[in-house]
């Protein structure tokens, strides 16, 4: 029975759930109690979940929620589709060869493609990086969005996700202490993104990421902290447009796929650093779940639009776990250097394209790119 989706939960509950799934599923999980402390304390859990088959050195998927507190959704959904990674393991498991046999429904047709991905992969979920943000989210202002560091003047909070190492202080983010997007007073300074960091590199074979946030629909990719193109714009493209049509299969929403800094650029956030600093070849991703009714709620989604948002999302995962395993199989076959070669190759020839056509419209400001 599942047992997670239809509320949303306070920090401890989370934690107790997300331990009760490593009990009910030890063979296929690891718990992680801490991977570190927040600034009032608190320990920041993480879940490991990976199939039986695929042997040992599994490449790795760090999913998280819970970085801006008020985005109550990011970690209801990132344990919700940890729980459904977990129970369809075991019932594709339990189906055994039946799995392929006989008339392929949608339901063993997922429940085929997530044991492969769990015999594959090794999937890192850490639902809430940021503990004290989400408690005080629900406890002094519900609309939160930093951790709670206690600044010198006398102000509180550092934006998670302007504090990471990558260009930090660059821009896309606020030196005012007070203000939303704040960076904190110096690269990493914050105890959060410290162990985040520490246990992202940690990872032996982390080849992506997705940090989870709301609202707006959004799949955004590399690069976040510029609008120069990165050199993989050819693969993250594809990535991005399959997880969208995954999304869109289940019941009609419709995310947009785009670069991060299209969006706007940011500086110090989670997935630059994943492509860049942890040098993840599937790149660090960021996902905007979706508020209730469009423009209208924003952060504040209904509990009852849990599940439908996490369900579509699950999709969106495995489609995006799919791809990634195909270009890891590639990689692998032709080695790390010939596989970059060819897909920068790609990305030059599309942006060559799509520059030409928008020179012919008169657009030349075009688009440019670097590390080719
Ligand atoms: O601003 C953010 O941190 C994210 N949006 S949110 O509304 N959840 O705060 C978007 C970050 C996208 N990534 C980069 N621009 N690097
Ligand atoms: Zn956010």
């Amino acid at each position: 029975m599942l047992q997670t989706g239809t509320q949303y939960h306070r920090f401890d509950e989370i934690v107790r759930k997300t331990k009760a799934l490593a009990d009910k599923h030890k063979d296929n999980t690891k718990f992680v109690a801490s991977i570190g402390k927040t600034h009032e304390g608190r320990e920041i859990p993480v879940i490991h979940l990976s199939g039986s088959g695929g042997g040992k050195n599994k490449p790795q998927i760090w999913l998280n929620g819970g970085q801006h507190a008020r985005e109550w959704i990011a970690p209801a959904a990132v344990v919700y589709m940890a729980e459904n990674m977990l129970e369809d393991y075991r019932t594709g498991r339990e189906l055994g060869e039946s799995l392929h046999s006989g008339e392929q429904t949608a339901e063993k047709e997922r429940l085929g493609k997530v044991k492969k991905l769990m015999d594959k992969f090794e999937f890192v979920v850490a639902p809430v990086i940021n503990p004290d943000g989400y408690e005080y989210s629900f406890t002094g202002n519900r609309m939160w969005r930093k951790n709670r560091r206690k600044n010198d003047d006398g102000t509180y909070g550092v934006d998670l996700n302007r504090n990471w190492d990558n260009h930090w202080g660059e821009g896309g983010a606020s030196t005012r202490t007070s203000a939303t997007d704040y960076q904190g007073p110096s690269v990493a300074s914050e105890p959060e993104v410290q162990a985040c960091q520490k246990y992202i590199k940690g990872l032996k074979h982390g080849i992506a990421g997705i940090d989870f946030h709301s609202y707006g629909e959004l799949i955004l990719r590399s690069r976040g902290w510029t609008k120069k193109r990165s050199g993989d714009e050819s693969l993250l493209k594809t990535v991005g447009t399959d997880m969208k049509a995954a999304i869109h299969k289940q019941r009609g929403t419709k995310y947009t796929s785009e670069t991060a800094a299209g969006l706007y650029p940011t500086t110090g956030s989670t997935d630059d650093w994943m492509s860049e600093g942890a040098n993840m070849w599937g790149h660090g991703w960021t996902v905007e779940l979706p508020d209730s009714e469009r423009g209208g709620k924003g952060f504040l989604l209904a509990a009852s639009q849990i599940k439908p948002a996490s369900k579509e999302m699950y999709h969106g995962v495995i489609s995006f776990g799919e791809n990634m395993a195909k270009q890891h199989d590639e990689r692998e076959k032709m080695g790390a250097k010939e596989w970059t070669k060819r897909i920068h190759r790609r990305t030059y020839e599309e942006l060559r394209h799509e520059r030409a056509s928008e020179d012919k419209l008169g657009e030349s400001e075009g688009v440019t790119f670097l590390d080719y």
